[in-house]
This record gives structure tokens, C-alpha cells and sequence, in this order.
């Protein structure tokens, strides 16, 4: 049991879908803890360095110019195995499979205009919060609801 962080963008369609509260609502609801939100506009740069690993996919030019063409919401949360929570939370790439109960699962039907990104690994949340934050965007703080949240066991591995 592993406390870690993870990177979440609401894409440009969560933005004109009007999901930024529903999303963060979940988020908040399920037990995480909120290190760090803003509102950016990613730069090509940004982008290629954040999607690196779809470089030579067909769909890469077009996934950096929907991304850039409007602000995103950033956000770091964290907890016990955020990365694979956050990813439960959000749901299968396509929108039409995801299942009920998941954020794509519940709000979307296409594989592009996906609503949300979450950090797929450790690896992948660590280097996408480079990409985004600086180190004095993120904020540690006492959650106060932890204890009730987690067992004293495994806020022992925090
Ligand atoms: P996920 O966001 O579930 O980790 P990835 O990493 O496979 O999915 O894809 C990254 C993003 O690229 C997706 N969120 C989606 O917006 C876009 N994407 C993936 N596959 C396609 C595709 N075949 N055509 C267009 N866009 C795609």
C-alpha cells in the first residue's frame, strides 16, 4: 500500500461539458486529497512531452490541437494507490465501453473527446505534475478526514 500522486486534466469537452465540479466532486467524495488545481492553456511543447509515448499515432497531431485549443483544468490528487483509483474513477479509453459508474462511463460516448486524462503509472503521474506544476503549486496540508478515511494500518505505509 503505497501513498502516491497522480495528474488529472479535464480536457477541453469537460470544460464546455460543464464537468469540472461533477469531476472534482467524485474525486473528493471517493476520499482523495486535492495537492494542487489550476486552470492553463498547454502549449504544443507541453503537449508533445505529455502524450511522447503517441508520438508516431495517427491521431497525435490532432489529440495536441484539441488539447491546445482551450484551456484544461489540471489537478493532483493523492492517496493510497491514486494512480490505480484515479483510473477506476475515470474509466475505460472509449467513452461507449467505459462502464456505468465510471466518469466516461457516465458522461461520454466517444474515444477522442474522452472528458478526462488520469496518469496511467507512477512513472507517467510524476513526470506529467513536472509538466504542469511547479513545486510551490502543490500543497501539503493536513487532511483532516484521513483518519476516518483510512485504517491506522495503512496510513502507516503513508
Ligand atoms: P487514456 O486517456 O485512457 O490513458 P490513451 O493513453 O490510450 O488513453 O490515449 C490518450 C488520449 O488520446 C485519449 N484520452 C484520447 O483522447 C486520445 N485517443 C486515443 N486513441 C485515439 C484514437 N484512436 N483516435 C483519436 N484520439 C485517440
Amino acid at each position: 500500500m503505497q501513498w502516491t500522486s497522480t495528474a488529472v486534466l479535464v480536457k477541453p469537452d469537460g470544460l464546455q461539458r460543464g464537468l469540472i465540479g461533477e469531476i472534482i466532486s467524485r474525486f473528493e467524495r471517493k476520499g482523495l486529497k486535492l495537492a494542487g488545481i489550476k486552470m492553463l492553456n498547454m502549449t504544443d511543447e507541453m503537449l508533445g512531452e505529455w502524450y511522447a509515448e503517441h508520438k508516431d499515432k495517427s491521431f497525435f497531431d490532432d489529440l495536441k490541437s484539441f488539447m491546445g485549443s482551450m484551456p484544461v483544468v489540471a489537478m493532483v490528487w493523492e492517496g493510497i494507490e491514486a494512480v490505480p483509483v484515479v483510473r477506476k474513477l475515470v474509466g475505460l479509453t472509449l467513452g461507449r465501453e467505459a462502464e456505468g459508474g465510471s466518469i466516461r462511463g457516465d458522461f461520454g460516448m466517444s474515444q477522442q473527446f474522452n472528458l478526462i486524462h488520469a496518469s496511467a503509472s507512477d512513472q507517467d503521474a510524476e513526470r506529467e505534475i513536472k509538466i504542469v506544476f511547479d513545486t510551490d503549486e502543490l500543497f501539503d496540508y493536513e487532511h483532516t478526514m484521513e483518519q476516518l478515511i483510512y485504517a491506522d494500518y495503512e496510513r502507516g505505509s503513508k
